[in-house]
Parts: C-alpha cells; structure tokens; sequence
C-alpha cells in the first residue's frame, strides 16, 4: 500500500478519534463530533453483535446486555487497538529480549509452550471506558460501558521467560511491543511495566483466550496480560521486550495513560509534571439487568451485573431503586478469582407503575467507593460513577 493508499483507509471517524488522541486536538469535542463517532454497523468478522467505535484501527464496544455472564465469550470481547492489527502467523514467532539482561536474545512460542503453563482469570477494562460520559468532552474513542470483559488467559510467566535470560540489578522497567506498526508520524505503540509487577507471579505472557488460541483481533498468537492493571499495559502481538533501567520515552508511556495526581477543574490543560502514569483499575460496577431504558412488568424485579477494582477485591455492592436515597445491600456472586469482577443481585418488589431509576455502587476492601461525580481528566479515563438505569415499571 502505498501512503496515501494508507491515509485514504483510515476512516473519517478513526481519523478524529486518533487525531484527538494523538495531537491532542484540546479537551473540548464539539457535540457534533460525538453524533459522527455515534455507532455504524458492525462488520468485523466474528464481532458482528459488538459496537464499531471505530472502523480502521478496529474498536469494538461489547453492548451491555451481552455482558451477562462471568467469562466473557471470545466473540464478545471488546476490541481496541490504536494502530492497524498485523498479520501475525503461529509459524516462526519470536519473542526477542534485549536490553539489562545477562544474555540477549530470543525464544520461540514452543519454548514459551514448555515453561510451566498457569493461567490467570482476568477483567481487562479500557482505561476509557466510559469517555463518552465526561462533561466537558474529551477527544479520543467515545467508549460508553462495555470496553470491558473477563477472560482465562494461559501461558507462561513473565518471569519465567525474563529469567531464562537473566534479569541484571540495574532492571527497572520491562518494555512491552507487539508486532502493530505506526503509520506515518504516529508513535509505536509501545508499554512499559515496572519490575516488581513485571515479576509478579500472576503476570503473564498468554498463547490461549478462553481455552483457545488467541483471536486475531486480540495479540494472536502471544500477548502480555497485567492483571488488575488497565488494559493498555496488556500488550498484543507481543514480539519484543526490553528491560530498561528508566523510563521509556515514547508517547505511550510519556504522554499517554496519564492521570491528574491534582485535583483539576473541568476542561482544564494539566501541567506534565502533575500528571503520573495510570496503574490498577478503579472500584467500579455494572448493572446489566434490567437494560436501560426496559420497561418491566410490576412485581418482582431482579437488578443484577458486576462489580471490580482492579488489584483490589470488591467486598460490597449497594442498590438503589429511588435514585440513591436509600440502598439495599446486594448479594454477592460466589464465582470469583483475585483480578475478576464479581456478579452482584438483588430483587426488588416495586408494586407502583412508573419511572425508575436504578443505580449500583460498589465498595472495595480498601474502603474506596464509586463517587457520585467523576473527577474530569484531560484524557478521560477511569470513568467509575456509580452506575445508573432508567426503567419504566408497567401494571402486572
Ligand atoms: N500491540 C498492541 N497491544 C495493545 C493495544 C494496541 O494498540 N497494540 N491496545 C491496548 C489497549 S488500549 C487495550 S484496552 C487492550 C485491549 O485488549 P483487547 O483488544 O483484547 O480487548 O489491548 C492493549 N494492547
Ligand atoms: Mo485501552
């Protein structure tokens, strides 16, 4: 292809949500611009039942009505990449490790094959999910609720293949790149994991999504998983790491996945120097039943979804059926691992017809809870409101 082959591919809307990203096009979005980033149909193989937020690179949205079960099924995995996937084949895949190791060099998937297989039950969450809700409006991909799901991923530890190669004292961070390459002037997408994460023994490099071997569209066939980080640290398509002894540089790391470390007021430019590096996921829920917008019979009414905080366990979940003036305490899902989220439900009877507002609120066991109002970032990330659904209850 040639460039402007490649220019003229990227779709109007990708364009914008790029450029936003990438160029900073300022915090403001003209509301006009969120009806073109409003849904298209989707016709991505395999993702049909998804939201396209974006054509080319593919980001697909997972509807909320489609996140009704613990795992969330391959073809209903949210997608998000910033560059185009690669072509990626099985046949001859290397990963190479350089950088502050005793031995550079490289290992092939069958060597990753043979180390100790563990697997690791994880939510991954976009650190946008939920951009679409901030007040002002931030550029960047409109992702409502459902950039995020929960998958088994198996392969082998990211220390067992870092110690194969004999990891120095100088180690600091581990450089994390997948086979995607930039077009024109956009930067490499490219992460970094500081050591003591990288080691973790839960950290892993995964050949398999679900007890199959990882879909195209989500690192085929190997991606690093960081559990209970947000989901840009879990890199696909994983082809090259380096151990550094700072910081990377690039944009990925230096600009982007960055988070006020001061409170800032809406719509506001944030100093670089106040801003630091995003990690864990943030105490959040989801209500998947009733939908938004349902309109149920009267008498008994089920509220149900889930609830996670990243690194942290979520110890409780409240309910409100009367826009937040009073709470039941819901019941919690027994299904659970240390990185996943956790189902939470609780039946109501609502014998008067009408509107209803339904809302949930989780608590995790450091005492954090989701806040009635999010704090406004530049980039919109970790939206974690308590979350809200509206339903019309008719006669029996
Ligand atoms: N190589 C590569 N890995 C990547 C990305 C990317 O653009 N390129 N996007 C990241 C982001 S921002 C997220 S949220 C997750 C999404 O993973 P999924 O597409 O499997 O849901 O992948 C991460 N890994
Ligand atoms: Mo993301």
């Amino acid at each position: 292809m040639t460039k402007k082959q490649r220019r003229g591919a990227l779709t109007r809307r990708s364009f914008i949500a790029e450029a936003g990203t990438l160029v900073g096009l300022g915090p403001f979005l003209p509301s006009s611009l969120n009806l073109l980033l409003a849904q298209t149909p989707a016709v991505i193989k395999g993702k049909e039942q998804l939201i396209v937020r974006s054509i080319r690179p593919e980001d697909l949205e997972t509807p909320v009505a489609l996140l009704n079960s613990f795992i969330t099924p391959n073809n209903l995995f949210y997608v998000r990449h910033h560059l185009y996937a690669p072509r990626t084949d099985a046949a001859g895949w290397k990963l190479s490790v350089a950088g502050e190791v005793e031995r550079p060099g490289s290992i092939t998937l069958e060597e990753i094959r043979q180390l100790p297989r563990v697997t690791t039950t994880v939510t991954l969450e976009c650190a946008g999910n939920g951009r679409a809700f901030f007040d002002p409006p931030v550029a960047g991909i409109q992702w409502e609720k459902g950039a995020v799901g929960t998958a088994r991923w198996t392969g082998a530890r990211l220390s067992d293949v870092l110690k194969r190669f004999g990891v120095k004292s100088t180690a600091r961070f581990v450089v994390l790149d997948g086979a995607d390459r930039p077009i024109g002037k956009m930067p490499d997408f490219v992460r970094n994991v500081p050591m003591a994460k990288a080691m973790h023994a839960d950290t892993v490099i995964a050949y398999e999504m679900n007890g199959e071997p990882i879909p195209p569209l989500h690192g085929f066939p190997l991606r690093a998983v960081i559990p209970g980080w947000e989901g840009a640290y879990s890199v696909k398509w994983l082809e090259r790491i380096e151990v550094l002894d700072r910081e990377h540089d690039g944009f990925f790391v230096k600009t982007a996945y960055k988070y006020p470390t001061k409170k800032v007021a809406p719509g506001a430019a944030v100093d670089a120097k106040d801003m630091a590096p995003l990690t864990g996921l943030v105490v959040k829920s989801l209500i998947t039943a009733p939908l938004d917008k349902a309109t149920v019979k009267a008498g008994a009414v089920r509220v149900a979804g889930f609830a996670w905080a990243g690194e942290n366990d979520v110890v409780r979940v409240d309910v409100s059926l009367d826009g937040g003036a009073t709470w039941r305490q819901a019941q919690l899902g027994r299904e659970r691992e240390r990185y996943t989220w956790r189902g939470f439900s609780h039946e109501f009877r609502i014998t008067e017809p009408g509107h209803y507002t339904i809302m949930a609120r989780a608590t995790d066991d450091k005492g954090n809870v989701q806040p009635i109002e999010a704090m406004w970032n530049p980039s919109g990330y970790l939206w974690n409101v308590i979350d809200r659904v509206r339903i019309n209850v008719e006669a029996a």
